[in-house]
């Protein structure tokens, strides 16, 4: 097995040494079309399929200052133990054992409720580090090592659409995500929160136990290499229709996969959903719009710019 620290050497300077006393960096949080659900290697991150996004305006501003000691902050609070264990560990992968850091983080969006906000986290996080450093990784590299932070996190790294491959070497250098050459400004994505309380499993574990427990799991693969292609077609030719159907059904077969592992995972909540039945009705009464879910209760609306005061009215937004 290849170790994280391993792939590091060969794409970073030796010396790791902070050029400077703080570095700050921004990060948009990204919401899956295509998911990213379960890994062929867990030290790595390492995807068992490719997986596409689309960056949201809104992300994770961090800072991370030279200390005396280890110290971290989340929206201003001290940061929950296993949240500064994860980031410090990670931190430990770029510096060496007398280099201290005060870390700043805020997310403006809610932390652990499916927001994906771990990915805007390490994106900030190795885009701060590659400053303090001095490293000036290009943004593959940055997307390679932000990716051994989060798995999503590489998909951060980039604005718009960004498809992450999921490679096929044992080292992962080719596991990186790229931004789509498509803008598409009309179409929009919406946060529909149901609940921001903590979800009952970490998306890490639910995967784990999917790929390792759940009998639809091997049709997964096969969902997604239907669902990509055909995803970018209705990108490229801004086939809203097409997109939110494939967008809709990949989420809701990656939620089948969990459902069938054992111990059975359900993200949704009753009122998650009434709001799909409250979206398929509307749809059938010819509103155009869909949805997609993550690791949690909350559903993300997609639609079309011109249909923004009709599907606010209709949801009572
Ligand atoms: C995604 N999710 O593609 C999928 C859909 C959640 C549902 O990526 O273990 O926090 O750090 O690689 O990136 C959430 O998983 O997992 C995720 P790790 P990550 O957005």
């Amino acid at each position: 097995m290849i170790t994280k620290q391993q792939m590091i050497q060969t794409l970073l300077p030796k010396p790791a040494l902070p050029v400077k006393e703080q570095a700050t960096a921004f990060s948009p949080a990204n919401i899956a079309l295509i998911k990213y659900w379960g890994k062929r290697d867990n030290e790595l991150n390492l995807p068992v399929t490719s997986s596409l996004s689309m960056s949201l305006a809104h992300g994770t501003h961090t800072t991370v200052k030279v200390a005396s000691a280890d110290s971290c902050l989340l929206n201003g609070k001290e940061c929950p133990p296993a949240f500064a264990k994860r980031l410090f560990d990670y931190c430990n992968l770029f510096r060496n054992k007398d280099t201290f850091f005060e870390i700043h983080t805020t997310n403006e969006i809610p932390t652990a409720a499916g927001f994906a906000s771990s990915s805007s986290g390490f994106s900030a996080l190795i885009l701060a580090l590659d400053d303090l450093f001095g490293w000036h990784a290009d943004l593959k590299t940055l997307s390679i090592l932000a990716r051994l932070g989060s798995g999503s996190a590489c998909r951060s790294l980039f604005s718009g659409f960004v498809e992450w491959h999921k490679g096929t070497r044992p080292d992962g250098l080719d596991s990186f995500a790229e931004p789509l050459n498509t803008s598409w400004p009309e179409l929009q994505i919406e946060m529909l929160p149901i609940s921001s309380s903590q979800k009952p499993i970490d998306s890490r574990s639910a995967m784990k136990i999917t790929v390792e427990t759940s009998p639809l799991y091997s049709s997964w693969p096969q969902t997604v290499a239907n669902d990509l292609p055909r995803i970018k077609e209705a990108i490229n030719s801004q086939n809203f229709h097409q997109l939110g159907q494939i967008a809709e059904s990949n989420a809701l077969a990656m939620h089948a996969t969990m459902l069938a592992s054992h111990p059975p995972i359900l993200y949704f909540l009753p009122e998650s959903i009434a709001t799909m039945h409250h979206i398929w009705r509307l749809r059938n009464e010819g509103l155009p719009l869909y949805f997609t879910m993550d690791a949690g209760p909350n559903l993300k609306l997609l639609y079309l710019k011109k249909d923004s005061t009709l599907v606010h009215e209709a949801l009572g937004l």
